[in-house]
């Protein structure tokens, strides 16, 4: 069967695929791997009367099995360019649900520089973000509004400005944040946005805030316009719960803004290390589509995700690759600011990283929450120990015994 090649060396126009097979009971490694190819590319359970020969040269083959690991060849002709839905229909689509299989993982994917060509990548970069916030050699310092639903438009600007005041770079709202009777988007945009022009004004300094505009693709485009029509500069999309193609949409507007993206539900499919897909291949297509900032993970944090992981992902957002703008790596989940000393360690500057119960569960308040937040940063960026900065730093101070006793 064509499908099965181990002596096939894959072409530099073919997409490759990195896959973890478990077979189901009594189901050889390399008859699961053969079903693979065949189900994610032309073929079906049976022999077809329609068959054509040609459609052989263009049909996905097995090219390296070790053990359960495997890799499989697709020929460029499978996909369509730009399309980031049908090329996951193909690598990413029925083979999952194959009772041939007991679990399958999508570890990696390797793009191929013509596919990749045909997509956009970031309209704003890491590069560009940093430029727009004149904000060079350090982490971006953000939080995440919290309570992270009920607040008001009103409450919500009066606690950005308090903690933009203390030093924050970024805010942001939380992922189940759309527009809500309590909080609706076209009043919050404008209160936030004056709040962002008050920093400005007052202090030159260009902080952002990421509003989520996850809805539906016509409502996020309005949404969107409404943003950049008051002078705003990011949008927020979550994009796994939107979609590939919705993302896709947003970005091809060329609209000028930013995309922060959040990842909620990707665990959903990316946690289990024996099926699924992994978030590095979540990644990639975030990276194509043309997200400027993309959640990761801590390491240190509340959220699951290995060191090696959230690090590999990082390097991968922020290294070259097929001439596309580099992305930002947002890590969020449980932080405060004793954690930052080693979040930078292991994940270095470049990085967002954002607090929510680390700034508003201070303590003290939201303005102490922010300055501890910096506090830690300055002296991490200073290579000062926070307990040695805490000496002089009040509300570092109190950060650090209130959540050192947190059992996370
Ligand atoms: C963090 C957060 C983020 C998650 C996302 C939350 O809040 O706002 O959405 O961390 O996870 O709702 O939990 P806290 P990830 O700072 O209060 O934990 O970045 O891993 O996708
Ligand atoms: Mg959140």
């Amino acid at each position: 069967m064509h499908y099965l090649d181990l002596s096939y060396k894959p072409s530099k126009n073919d997409l490759i695929c990195d896959f973890y097979v478990k077979p189901a009971k009594g189901i050889s490694v390399k008859k699961v791997a053969e079903n693979i190819a065949l189900e994610s590319s032309t073929g079906t359970w049976t022999e077809l009367k329609t068959w054509k020969k040609r459609i052989e040269r263009i049909s996905a083959r097995v090219f390296e099995i070790k053990g359960r690991r495997i890799k499989i060849a697709y020929p460029a002709e499978l996909f369509e360019p730009g399309n980031i839905s049908q090329i996951l229909s193909s690598i990413a689509g029925n083979i999952f649900g194959m009772k041939l299989v007991e679990s399958l993982r999508l570890e990696d994917v390797h793009i191929p520089k013509k596919l990749a060509k045909s997509f956009p990548g970031p309209e704003i970069g890491m590069e560009d973000l940093r430029r727009i916030m004149k904000i060079r050699n350090r982490p971006i310092a953000g939080t995440i509004f919290k309570p992270k639903l009920g607040l008001t438009p009103k409450e919500q600007a009066e606690l950005a400005y308090r903690v933009y005041s203390a030093g924050i770079d970024y805010t942001k709202d939380d992922e189940n944040l759309a527009s809500m009777s309590f909080n609706k988007f076209e009043e919050r945009i404008v209160r936030m946005l004056d709040v962002v022009d008050r920093i400005k004004s007052e202090e030159g300094r260009t902080v952002i805030y990421a509003c989520n505009i996850t809805a539906p693709a016509d409502v996020m485009l309005e949404r969107a316009e409404m943003i950049k029509a008051q002078g705003g500069k990011c949008i927020m999309i979550d994009i796994i719960t939107s979609g590939w193609s919705a993302l896709q949409f947003m970005r091809n507007q060329k609209l000028g803004l930013a995309i922060h993206a959040h990842r909620a539900m990707h665990a959903a499919f990316t946690r289990d290390p024996e099926h699924g897909i992994s978030m590095k291949v979540i990644a990639k297509f975030a990276r194509l589509a043309g997200v400027t900032a993309l959640h990761t993970g801590t390491a240190v944090g509340k959220m699951e995700g290995s060191k090696r992981e959230v690090q590999e992902i990082d390097s991968f957002l922020r290294a070259k690759w097929h001439g596309l703008k580099r992305v930002f790596p947002v890590a969020s989940g449980g932080l405060h600011p004793a954690l930052i000393p080693s979040l930078v360690k292991l994940l270095g500057k470049d990085i967002i990283f954002t607090c929510g119960g680390g700034l508003w569960g201070h303590p003290q308040g939201p303005e102490a929450g922010a300055r501890a937040i910096r506090q830690a940063l300055d002296a991490v960026m200073k290579g000062i120990p926070l307990k040695t900065h805490a000496r002089t730093h009040p509300e570092l101070h109190t950060a650090l015994i209130h959540w050192s006793r947190r059992v996370r």
